[in-house]
């Protein structure tokens, strides 16, 4: 037995290591390690919960938002507060905005390389590519003229040696399998794709002020609805706003949706690989903001065993992290689970001291917890929430899915791997550009009908708070469950803990030894080469990899950080 180590895993955000065991060229075992360990959230302690979000966004800046939503949206449960229904659509918008911008960003910049040979590009002939590329979409820049410019770049840059953003990739790769043609455009799509996301999350600046990391506000949303104003929310920016939205729904359907059906073609064998688990989680998107509502966008579902027909609800009891094989201590045992509402941490690092050659996976091994759903290990994200939408008949994805395997000539089960994965996230992210229109169209009706109000300022004084109140805000992310659990006594947080999308996905294993879905996935992979473990990467990426999210801390003890 072999072990092959990829560290650190490469095009994702933060630090992953994976450790893989192999025998005559296939993994039989894999493990999943955070190496990274973070402080954000030991500073929420005892602070204001109407700022917990501003110090919460700031776990991760790839999903800019996300932990902010879900922190106001936890404090907003636990204090009572009702939102005002066009503060709930603005931040629909903004959460819209953010999927389509973080997929397409996820699809072009971090996964497309390991399908795609920017080397091979080279030898492709400009007038086939145009003609290739009209067949896969009407999209207007599919010229010749188009692709021998974005051929000239790249070719100036290889005699430059001087392969830049390309360099370092296993080019000679027998696994890389498209036509030079299709490498073309696909590469001319990664460059495109970087100036699109510049202008769409624009929606993010006129709603938020920035990007990252826009500003919030627990009861709705800071910035005012005036048509008359010059500086406010205005007829102009709410114009610009449902530009960028159709410019977002042309580049998903002109674009990204055609290059995930061109990809699928060549590739059909990794739609029977890198299954996972096969038990999914949605903890569940409300269709406004609170869960209390019983009202849902994406509703709360927990499939078990690829069991489409008969999918659950979901008991918000059972969600538990484990901490066996992290490097943390439990005051109940580390064989136990806690909830997120009794949740500790208190670092325990039992690892080996860098330069290391293996970590010690029979005993702790990652700084990230084990979140466990009814003891048991799920996979979370747009595989999950595509599942949920497609068992449930919602939003049109029964259809959109069954178009998309009748055109692939795949069966059902095809959705079960590492391509089913990524083409799961191409159709979410329709889904959403679509959504953003209605929810759009709603607010423009609102506000031409004089209702400006994005706040509820009722609860802002702490004298009308509980003395001693808990809540949760659940937000389904870009890259799955993300929920944000707070304890407030007397006006502060005593606890807050956040169970994170690749917290769920990246976990190490648990009490009973059940590994994550990161790790489940790998087995039976066939490594062409250990030394360039492009099959490792290829499953590992299509779940969109975020460290920097999946390892926070809520610690009673002060955060040591040595420089070796
Ligand atoms: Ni930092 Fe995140 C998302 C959250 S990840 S990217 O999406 O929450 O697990
Ligand atoms: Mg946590």
């Amino acid at each position: 037995m072999k072990r092959v180590v990829v560290d650190p895993v490469t095009r994702i955000e933060g630090h992953l290591r994976i450790e893989a065991e192999v025998k005559d060229g296939v993994i039989q075992k894999a493990y999943s390690s955070g190496t990274m360990v973070r402080g954000i959230e030991i500073i929420l302690r005892g602070r204001d919960p109407r700022e917990a979000w501003a110090f919460a966004q700031r776990i991760c800046g790839v999903c800019t938002t996300v932990h902010a939503f879900a922190s106001i949206r936890a404090v907003e449960d636990a204090l009572d507060i009702e939102v005002p229904e066009n503060a709930s659509l603005i931040r629909k918008l903004m959460i819209g905005t953010l999927f389509v911008h973080d997929h397409v960003v996820h699809f072009y910049h971090l996964h497309a390389l390991d399908w795609v040979n920017p080397v091979l590009a080279l030898k492709a002939d400009p007038e086939k590519t145009s003609e290739l590329a009209r067949k896969y979409s009407d999209y207007e820049k599919s010229t010749p003229g188009y692709f021998r410019d974005v051929q000239k770049k790249v070719l100036e840059q290889v005699e430059r040696k001087q392969l830049g953003i390309f360099s370092k990739g296993y080019w000679n790769h027998p696994e890389y399998k498209l036509p030079p043609e299709l490498n073309l455009m696909l590469l001319a799509h990664y460059l495109d794709a970087l100036n699109w996301q510049t202008r769409v999350i624009q929606v993010h600046t006129i709603f938020g002020g920035k990007n990252p990391h826009p500003n919030f506000a627990v009861g709705g949303m800071p910035s005012p609805i005036n048509p008359a104003s010059d500086t406010a929310i205005n007829m102009d920016r709410l114009g610009r706003v449902r530009t960028l939205i159709e410019e977002m729904n042309h580049f998903v359907e002109k674009v990204y949706l055609p290059d995930l059906i061109a990809l699928g073609q060549f590739y059909r064998d990794w739609f029977f690989k890198g299954e996972g688990l096969g038990n999914f989680l949605v903890l569940g998107e409300p269709e406004r903001d609170s869960h209390r509502k019983g009202k849902w966008f994406i509703p709360p579902t927990f499939i078990k065993g690829r069991n489409l027909k008969e999918v659950e609800d979901v008991d918000y009891q059972e969600v538990k992290e484990y901490v066996t094989h992290s490097w943390y201590r439990y005051s109940v045992g580390d064989d136990k689970p806690l909830h997120p509402f009794e949740g500790e941490t208190e670092l325990n690092y039992t690892g080996p001291q860098p330069p290391y050659e293996y970590l010690n996976v029979d005993e702790k091994y990652s700084w990230l917890k084990a979140p466990r759903y009814k003891d048991l290990p799920a996979e979370v994200g747009p595989l999950a929430r595509v599942l949920t939408m497609y068992a449930r008949d919602l939003h049109g994805v029964r259809d959109e899915v069954n178009a998309v395997l009748k055109g692939l000539d795949l069966p059902q089960k095809a959705l079960f791997s590492t391509l089913g994965r990524t083409l799961a996230r191409g159709i979410e992210t329709k889904v959403y550009a679509n959504a953003m229109r209605g929810w759009f169209g709603k607010l423009l009706e609102n506000v031409k009908n004089g209702n400006y109000d994005v706040f509820n300022g009722e609860k802002w004084e702490p004298s009308t708070w509980k003395k001693d109140t808990k809540g949760f805000g659940l937000m389904e992310a870009p890259r799955g469950s993300l929920s944000h659990w707070v304890h407030i006594k007397d006006g502060k947080i005593t606890n807050y803990q956040a169970v994170v999308p690749t917290t769920w996905n990246a976990s190490p294993r648990d009490a009973k030894g059940q590994p994550s879905a990161y790790e489940a996935s790998l087995v039976g992979h066939k490594l062409h080469n250990p030394k360039e473990p492009l099959e490792i990467l290829r499953t590992i990426h299509s779940f969109d990899p975020c460290l920097a999210c999946a390892v926070h801390l809520y610690g009673e003890e002060e955060l040591e950080i040595r420089v070796v």
